[in-house]
């Protein structure tokens, strides 16, 4: 056993072993996206082993697999155990943005798996001195996070039957539709039909995902005002287009894919390209970094969303500490990635009631892997679950 010393002349743990593991878990339902349509979601955990005993969790996500965006979880997981893993070997566990600061150092870009790697070591640094990440990272401002529901079955009476569920549930009371993929004028049908029949009990809104071109989206944006959506998301893909389409509409405007961590965040307001940043852990290449795009969000007066890369319950809750720190959270979350998926990992399942999820109390991330449940779906297990998603012929 490896150990370094620290200054109370105590040995300082060191990082022992890292595994790296893929998990196949269905979809409830299918969910389309203009980019694609999943039925299925693959996490890749990581398990950051201690020379204390102490083991760390932490998670990598995508949508789609490079449906979305440059990474997928079968690249973090070679990307760690190749580039990631000789770097972190060896060396004392506790001083996290110092090791992350050498990740990056031999690691260009590679924001998910950085994420997952960070994560892991936070849950680990939590347990070990009894904290949730939470308090680690400065102080958590709230307990209970408000959580919206993406409405995204491609079916408008099916859309609204799921949501008129929910709000029965009181566990969701924030929509987001999801749309782009069809024409225009029939997406803003889809988005009116479901605001008439929801009224003022919920908050509608809807993520494009870049799928316009701007005159689409002027277009789009006034209709959307008109049928009572509160919030376009993404509607274009360029910063200078999103900058042009502010404050022409009765209606917020929020960057999400614009949005790669602090650099992009300075570039946003600078231009004031956005009414609201949908923060993400793994956009912004981990936590430390998201609570930086929300510092900056503040200085410029852009109002804050908690987002999600539909991680599963480890990227959640990690997310979900790290939005708790927010000063502010202006359009609440939408941490419903767990919910998504047929399957619960965890021994005690999260705690989302009251339109609304906990922020775990317990040391570290403050949730436990169930082993055996999840050695079912790990693709190197015996049963294989297809999670393939479909492209989308526009
Ligand atoms: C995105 O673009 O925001 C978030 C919710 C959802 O359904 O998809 C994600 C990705
Ligand atoms: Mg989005």
């Amino acid at each position: 056993m490896k150990e370094h010393s620290n200054r109370t002349g105590n040995p300082a743990p060191v990082i022992e072993r890292i595994e790296t593991f893929l998990v196949d878990l269905p979809t409830i339902r299918p969910h389309k996206l203009s980019v694609t349509t999943m039925v299925g979601q693959t996490l890749m955990l990581v398990r950051i082993h201690c020379s204390d005993g102490i083991v760390g969790i932490g998670e990598g996500t995508t949508i789609g697999g490079l449906a979305y965006g440059a990474e997928s979880p079968e690249g973090m997981k070679v990307a760690i155990d190749t580039y990631f893993a000789p770097v972190l070997l060896g060396q004392g566990a506790s001083r996290i943005p110092l090791l992350m600061d050498r990740v990056g150092r031999m690691v260009k870009d590679n924001r998910f798996a950085k994420t997952a790697v960070e994560t892991a070591l936070l849950d680990a640094q939590g347990q070990r001195v009894g904290l949730p990440v939470s308090e680690l990272l400065g102080g958590r401002r709230r307990d209970r996070l408000p959580v919206a529901w993406t409405l995204a079955s491609g079916d408008t009476a099916r859309d609204i039957a799921e949501a008129e569920r929910m709000l029965d549930l009181r566990r969701h009371n924030i929509f987001k539709l999801k749309i782009g993929a069809r024409a225009v004028k029939d997406d803003i049908a889809h988005v009116a039909a479901i605001k008439r029949a929801l009224g003022e009990r919920a908050s509608v809104r809807v993520d494009v995902n870049m799928a316009w071109s701007e005159q689409e989206a002027a277009f789009g944006m006034a209709a959307l005002a008109d049928a009572g959506c509160e919030l376009v998301e993404q509607p274009v893909r360029s910063a200078s287009a999103m900058a042009r389409l502010m404050r022409r509409f009765p209606v917020a405007l929020m960057a999400d894919e614009s949005l790669t961590g602090p650099d992009s965040a300075f570039d946003l307001a600078r231009v004031q390209g956005a009414d609201v940043f949908a923060v993400k852990i793994e956009q912004s290449g981990g936590l430390f970094a998201a609570q930086h795009v929300a510092a900056i969000a503040d200085a410029a007066g852009i109002g804050l969303y908690g987002g999600t890369m539909l991680e599963g319950a480890f990227g959640t809750i990690a997310s979900a500490h790290v939005f708790s720190t927010f000063s502010k959270l202006q359009w609440g979350t939408e941490l419903f990635g767990p919910l998504l998926i047929t399957e619960d990992i965890l021994v005690q399942p999260l705690d989302y009631q009251e339109f609304s999820l906990a922020v775990p109390t317990g040391a570290g991330l403050g949730i436990t892997l169930d082993e055996e449940r999840v050695g079912h779906f790990r693709r190197d297990g015996l049963k294989r679950v297809s999670v393939s998603t479909q492209a989308h012929t526009n």
